[in-house]
């Protein structure tokens, strides 16, 4: 049995136990077996890369731009076997696994270009003859948490900015999802960046969280997962000994599209189906409210109904699957739960519900796409992250209502409406509280070179990608010269 190493200062390095990949399309398909840091590992990794930040930092521009784009060009050439092995560890559908690795290169390839246009300002000062000017530096050692749902996207956007601006990286993926997230690591090894600057430690993250965030000489926290182990990270960087770590936290999401009576209604279907299934669900972006508007409820309802049952639930690596199945038997359990939790309180279960153990011969975590009408906003299958491909549909007035309902969540990531009149899509665009809003398009889905983030529960910290990134990963020095 070959075990998948950790990646500590430069070489492969084992663990004291081992994780087993198992395919959530095929349970009797083991992935893989990767190996599990030890806490004091992880100190060794911070030590590295403690050590090696200033030679990342002192690389030129053109240096840390051939790695990232060496990292970029290399994702894209293999990205048919990448795709593969993502739709196979984490059930999402070939289309969308091969969307996601090609998403994952052109954001290494955003960030070798950012690496080149790091920016600072001149002022002329209060003072006379004094000079000010600010610049921007390196934050030192960042660790890197992200969850199992995008395994190589998500840890794109975060490594590729970090080290773009001269920053060593503690990188520790969901226990769920570590083949990806070896593969690039893999890939990220042979970039010509200085050894220890980029460390892999795999493993659960109530054992190496702790050591990965109270270490002192850790400068910046990026997570993205849940709201709860947010809170927990946030906490652990507040908490600890010595400074109080920079910390970002990306989190759920329970985003509503808004269907307004004047929506062409096919644009409004395609865009429920895409935002509320594709990806299984499992999206902190997906559409898990669908506020309808009274006129056109019905025709819309009976419309995404039908389009449902076109939707090939099976293995995520079989061509005509749409709908893979959901990562695990823990978040199958907390699907199905919420399926029963949306009948309890009296929704109407219009599609979908059922849980298939066998897909072709495959025993795997399949789940139909489900729909609740007549559902209500105070209904906890509207008000918490479900994280599956499960949506209501929430019955309206008029546009004034939509708005109100829309913004009645604890959470503000992703917003959608979907309408023909420019009035309304301007007023949606101003009075919708959240980080994204999307005007006739699927509330996920979104581009790699803008910022990414939201408001209330969705996130903490400033946004995520695109050039908005720097202001996480650079500090601000300004100096005031009196030559
Ligand atoms: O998330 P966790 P999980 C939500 C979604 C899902 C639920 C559970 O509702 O059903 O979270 O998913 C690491 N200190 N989202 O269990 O636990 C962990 O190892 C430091 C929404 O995967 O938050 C992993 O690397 N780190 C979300 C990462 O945190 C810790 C995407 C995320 O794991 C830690 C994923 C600790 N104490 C899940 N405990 C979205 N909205 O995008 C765990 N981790």
């Amino acid at each position: 049995m070959t075990v998948k190493k950790n990646f500590i200062n430069g070489k492969w390095v084992d663990g004291h136990a081992h994780l087993e990949n198992l395919n959530p399309s095929d349970t009797s398909d083991v992935v893989g077996h990767f190996s599990i840091a030890e806490p004091n590992q992880v100190l060794d990794a911070i030590e590295a890369a403690k050590k090696s930040q200033s030679k990342l930092a002192a690389m030129t521009p053109q240096q840390r731009f051939d790695a990232l784009d060496f990292i970029g060009s290399e994702i894209l050439l293999r990205i048919d076997e990448l795709a593969d092995l993502l739709a196979r560890e984490e059930g999402k559908a070939l289309s969308d696994a091969k969307a996601e690795v090609n998403r994952a290169s052109q954001i290494f390839k955003f960030f070798a270009g950012e690496s080149l246009r790091i920016q600072g300002e001149i002022l002329a000062s209060t003072r006379p003859n004094m000079t000010v000017e600010i610049t921007r530096e390196p934050v030192g050692v960042v660790t890197v948490i992200s969850p199992w749902n995008f395994p190589i996207a998500i840890p794109a956007w975060k490594i590729a900015p970090a080290l773009a601006y001269g920053n060593a990286v503690l990188f520790k993926p969901s226990e769920l999802a570590p083949a990806s997230a070896w593969a690039l690591t893999e890939i990220i090894s042979r970039a010509g960046l200085p050894s220890g600057s980029f460390n892999l430690l795999m493993g659960y993250g109530r054992d190496l969280g702790p050591a990965l965030i109270n270490d002192s000489r850790v400068d910046a926290v990026t997570f993205t997962g849940s709201e709860g182990t947010g809170r927990l990270v946030a906490s652990a960087c507040v908490n600890r000994k010595g400074h109080i770590a920079r910390f970002q936290l990306e989190m759920g999401g329970k985003n509503p599209l808004v269907v307004l009576d004047d929506a062409d209604v096919d644009v409004a279907v395609e865009c429920a189906v895409n935002g509320a299934f594709f990806s299984t669900g499992q999206r902190c972006t997906a559409s898990s409210r669908i506020i309808v508007t009274n006129e056109i409820h019905d025709e819309f309802v009976s419309k995404l109904v039908s389009r449902m049952s076109q939707l090939k639930v099976g293995d995520a690596r079989a061509s005509d699957t749409i709908v893979g199945p959901v990562i695990d038997q823990n978040q199958l359990d907390k699907d199905l739960q919420f399926i029963q939790i949306g009948k309890d309180e009296g929704a109407h279960l219009s599609y979908g519900g059922v849980h298939h153990s066998l897909i072709s011969g495959k025993k795997g975590y399949y789940l139909e796409p489900t729909l609740f009408t007549n559902a209500s906003n105070q209904m906890r299958i509207c008000r918490e992250e479900i994280f599956g491909p499960i949506a209501a549909v929430i019955r309206v007035k008029d546009a004034e209502e939509a708005m109100q309902v829309a913004n009645d969540t604890p959470y503000g990531l992703s917003a959608g409406v979907c309408t023909t009149s420019l009035k309304q899509a301007s007023k949606f665009k101003k009075q919708l509280v959240a980080g994204m809003v999307m005007i006739n398009a699927p509330t996920a889905g979104v581009d790699p070179h803008v910022p990414f983030g939201g408001r209330k529960s969705s996130s903490f910290g400033t946004r995520e990608q695109g050039r908005y990134a720097s202001e996480f990963y650079t500090v601000v020095k300004t100096t005031y010269l009196n030559p």
